[in-house]
C-alpha cells in the first residue's frame, strides 16, 4: 500500500457514525468528501480568517502585517466584516428562495395552476391569519388563504415605509422594538437582500459595526423567509405530528427499488412520497419487493416530519448511501447537494435525478419541476428509479446493519398538545415551571451542519449527551438532528442512558400525561424538522419569555451549531443572536482576522442585544460554556422575579 494511500485510510476515520466508518473501511472506486478535505489541506489562512477580500476585481486583496490595506485602503475590519455580510445574505437568499418557491405554489394553488396540491391544514391556515389580523368568520379557507398569501410576498417585495410583519407578529414586544430602534428591522426581504448587497460593493460602507447591524438585518431576513417557509408548508402538507419510524444506512433494503430524497424543498419531496405510494405495484411488477424510500439533510426531515420518512444519513455522508449499491435513485431539489455525488453515482449505478432550474448537476438526469405537473413529474422520477432497479438485479449489495429508532415530529403544536394534557389552559407553563422549579436547567436548540474540520457527528453527540445529563431540554433541527436520528438518541430508550434525574421527570410526566395518546413514549431529544423550522424554536422561545414578563435575553435558552457549514447556518446564527440567545458555534467563523469583528460577535452584540456568539470547537468544553451561559441566566431571572415581586414591579426589561 502507498503511503499516500495509508494517509487516506486513516484520514477517512473523521466520523463516529458506524455506518459511515464500514463503508469508507472499503476500497472505494471514488473519492469522498473525506478524501477530499484531506486533499485540500492545509486551507488557505486568508480565507480561513476572513481577510481575503476578492469583492473587487484587484484583488484578492490580503492582509498581513507587511501589508495591512487592500489596494482601495480597506482595512481587516471592513474585509472582514463585509466578508461577514455577504456569507450571510447567501443564507438568506437561499432560505427565502426556498419559501418564494412555496409562497408561488400556493399562489398557482388559488389560480387554479396546482392541481395535485391543497390546503392540508385549514387550522394553520387560519391560525396565522390570526396572528395577523386577517379577517377568518365565515370566509372559505382559499379567501383566507388569498390574503395571507399577498401578506407574505409584500413582506418580501415592501420598498420601503413598513416593517415585516412576519417579524413583527412572531417575537417578543421587545424584540420588535429592538430591532427597529437599532435599524436591523428587515423593510422586505429582497430589499435588505439588495440594499446589504450594495452596502457592501467597492468603495461602499466601510464601517465594520454599521455592517455588523447589517449582518444582523440580514440575519432577520433570513428569519422571515424561513418562518413563512414553515408556516406555509405547515398549510400545504399538515402540522407534523409526532411519528415512529427508524434511521441510518440499514434503512436500505435491497430487495426493494430504494430512493433517497436530498435537499430542502418539501413541494417535490412530498409529492415523491405520494407518487411512491402510487407505484408500489408498479415497482413489485418489476420484481422488487417495493419502494424503499429514504431521505436526507432537509428535505428528509420535511418527509420525515410529515410522513415518517427515515432519514438514511445526513449532509456529509450524503455521497456514502450509493456506496452501498443499493440506492436506485437520488432525487435531489436545492441546497446541499454535494455536486460530488454524481461521480459516485456512475460508479455504483445510481440515477441522480435534478428537478431544480438553479441546481442542476452535469452528467445527472433532469425533470424540470414544474408544480403544474407535479405528481406526474414525481411518478416519472420514480419510473426511472424501477428501471434502477432492474439494473441493479444481481449486483452484490453491501449495506451497514446500523439503525435506530426515531421519534420525530415534534412542531410547536405537538409540543403544545403534549403540554395540554399537563396544563390546558397555559401548555407553555410546563417549561416554564421546570424552569423556575429548578427540574430543567434550561433549554437548548441544535441546529446546523455536518463540518469536516471537526469529526463528523462528534460534536453534536458530546454536546447533546452533556446537557441532557445536566437536565437541559433538548431541541434539534437539520442535519444536528440527522445525527440524534442516526445515532439512537430520538428514542425513549436514550432518556435512561443520557438524561439527568430532572430532565428524565419532565418527560416521564409528560409520557404519563400522555400515556396511550401516542404509538410510544417520547424520545430525549426533541426533533423540531428542517433548518427553516428554527423558527419553530423561535416561536418556543417567545413563548417562554412572554410567559416569565420579560424578553428572549433573559430567559434560559441557548443555542448551538456544533457543526456549522453552510451559509444559512451563518445567517441562522446571526437572527439568532439578534433574538437575545447565546449562540455557541462550533467551528470558528471566517472573522478573527479582525479582532475588532471578533470581538463585536462574542461581546458588544450582548451588550446591545443580549445575544452573543461563543465559539468553540472542543464539544466538552462547548457544553460547559453552554451550561455556564444557561445558569447565569436563570440565576439573574429569579433574582429579578423576587426583586420585581417584592417591589409589586414588572419585572426588568435589562439584561
Ligand atoms: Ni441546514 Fe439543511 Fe444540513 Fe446544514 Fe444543509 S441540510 S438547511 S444547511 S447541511 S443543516
Ligand atoms: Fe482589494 Fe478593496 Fe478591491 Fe477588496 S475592494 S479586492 S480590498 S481593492
Amino acid at each position: 500500500m502507498s503511503d499516500v494511500t495509508k494517509k487516506k485510510q486513516v484520514d477517512r476515520n473523521r466520523s463516529i457514525d458506524p455506518a459511515v466508518l464500514e463503508v469508507l473501511s472499503k476500497e472505494l472506486p471514488c473519492d469522498t468528501a473525506y478524501d477530499r478535505y484531506v486533499a485540500q489541506q492545509p486551507q488557505c489562512k486568508f480565507g480561513d480568517t476572513g481577510v481575503c477580500c476578492r469583492i473587487c476585481i484587484q484583488g484578492p486583496c490580503r492582509i498581513t502585517n507587511k501589508a495591512p490595506k487592500g489596494i482601495c485602503g480597506a482595512t481587516a475590519y471592513t474585509i472582514v466584516a463585509r466578508n461577514l455580510v455577504r456569507t450571510a445574505l447567501g443564507g438568506a437568499s437561499a432560505h427565502s428562495d426556498h419559501s418564494k418557491h412555496i409562497l408561488l405554489t400556493l399562489k398557482a394553488l388559488l389560480d387554479g395552476h396546482a392541481p395535485d396540491y391543497s390546503i392540508k391544514s385549514p387550522e394553520k391556515l387560519r391560525a396565522i391569519a390570526e396572528r395577523f389580523e386577517i379577517a377568518t368568520e365565515g370566509r372559505e379557507d382559499m379567501e383566507i388563504l388569498a390574503d395571507v398569501v399577498k401578506l407574505g410576498m409584500d413582506d418580501y417585495m415592501r420598498m420601503s415605509g413598513d416593517s415585516v410583519k412576519w417579524i413583527e407578529k412572531t417575537v417578543t414586544p421587545g424584540r420588535v422594538e429592538k430591532f427597529k430602534s437599532h435599524n436591523i428591522m428587515p423593510t422586505s426581504v429582497f430589499e435588505t437582500i439588495a440594499s446589504a448587497t450594495a452596502q457592501t460593493h467597492m468603495g461602499m460602507d466601510a464601517d465594520p459595526v454599521n455592517l455588523i447591524f447589517k449582518a444582523l438585518e440580514a440575519g432577520l431576513a433570513d428569519y422571515t423567509g424561513m418562518h413563512i417557509g414553515t408556516d406555509m408548508s405547515d398549510v400545504l402538507f399538515g402540522v407534523p405530528t409526532p411519528v415512529f419510524t427508524e434511521a441510518n444506512m440499514g434503512v436500505i433494503n435491497p430487495n426493494k427499488v430504494n430512493i433517497a430524497v436530498h435537499g430542502h424543498n418539501p413541494l417535490l419531496s412530498e409529492m415523491i412520497v405520494q407518487a411512491a405510494r402510487d407505484m408500489e405495484a408498479d415497482a413489485k411488477a418489476a420484481g422488487a419487493e417495493g419502494i424503499q424510500l429514504m431521505g436526507i439533510c432537509c428535505t428528509g426531515n420535511e418527509v420525515l416530519m410529515r410522513q415518517g420518512v427515515p432519514p438514511v444519513t445526513n449532509f456529509l455522508s450524503q455521497e456514502l448511501p450509493m456506496m452501498t449499491g443499493a440506492i436506485d435513485a437520488m432525487v435531489v431539489d436545492v441546497q446541499c447537494i454535494m455536486p460530488g455525488v454524481q461521480a459516485v453515482a456512475e460508479c455504483y449505478n445510481t440515477r441522480v435525478i435534478t428537478t431544480s432550474e438553479n441546481a442542476k448537476i452535469p452528467g445527472a438526469h433532469h425533470i424540470d419541476f414544474s408544480e403544474e405537473k407535479a405528481l406526474e413529474q414525481a411518478k416519472h422520477a420514480i419510473s426511472i428509479a424501477i428501471d434502477g432497479y432492474k439494473e441493479r438485479e444481481g449486483v452484490e449489495c453491501c449495506i451497514p446493519s446500523d439503525k435506530n429508532k426515531v421519534v420525530a415530529g415534534f412542531s410547536v403544536e405537538a409540543l403544545y398538545d403534549l403540554f395540554s394534557a399537563i396544563n390546558a389552559d397555559a401548555p407553555i407553563k410546563v417549561i416554564t415551571d421546570a424552569l423556575k422549579s429548578g427540574e430543567l436547567r434550561g433549554v437548548a436548540l441544535f441546529a446546523g451542519c455536518n463540518n469536516l474540520k471537526g469529526v463528523h457527528d462528534e460534536n453534536h453527540m458530546t454536546i447533546a449527551k452533556e446537557l441532557a445529563k445536566n437536565d437541559v431540554l433538548l431541541l434539534a433541527t437539520g442535519c444536528a438532528a440527522g445525527t440524534y436520528a442516526k445515532m439512537g438518541l430520538l428514542t425513549p430508550a436514550a432518556i435512561d442512558t443520557y438524561a439527568g434525574d430532572g430532565l428524565k421527570a419532565f418527560i416521564k410526566r409528560l409520557n404519563e400525561a400522555n400515556a396511550g395518546k401516542l404509538e410510544g413514549d417520547l424520545p430525549l431529544i426533541f426533533h423540531l424538522g428542517s433548518c427553516v423550522d428554527n423558527t419553530r424554536a423561535t416561536n418556543l422561545a417567545t413563548a417562554i419569555a412572554n410567559d416569565f414578563g420579560v424578553d428572549v435575553p433573559k430567559i434560559p435558552f441557548v443555542a448551538s451549531a456544533p457543526e456549522a457549514m453552510s451559509e444559512k447556518a451563518v445567517a441562522i446564527g446571526l437572527w439568532n443572536v439578534a433574538m437575545g440567545l447565546p449562540v455557541h458555534v462550533g467551528v470558528v467563523p471566517p472573522v478573527t482576522g479582525s479582532d475588532l469583528v471578533n470581538g463585536i460577535a462574542l461581546q458588544v452584540a450582548h451588550d446591545v442585544y443580549g445575544g452573543y456568539f461563543m465559539w468553540e470547537t472542543d464539544g466538552t468544553k462547548a457544553a460547559a460554556k453552554m451550561l455556564e451561559a444557561l445558569d447565569y441566566r436563570s440565576w439573574k431571572l429569579k433574582v429579578h422575579a423576587e426583586t420585581a415581586e417584592k417591589f409589586s414591579a414588572p419585572a426588568s426589561a435589562a439584561w
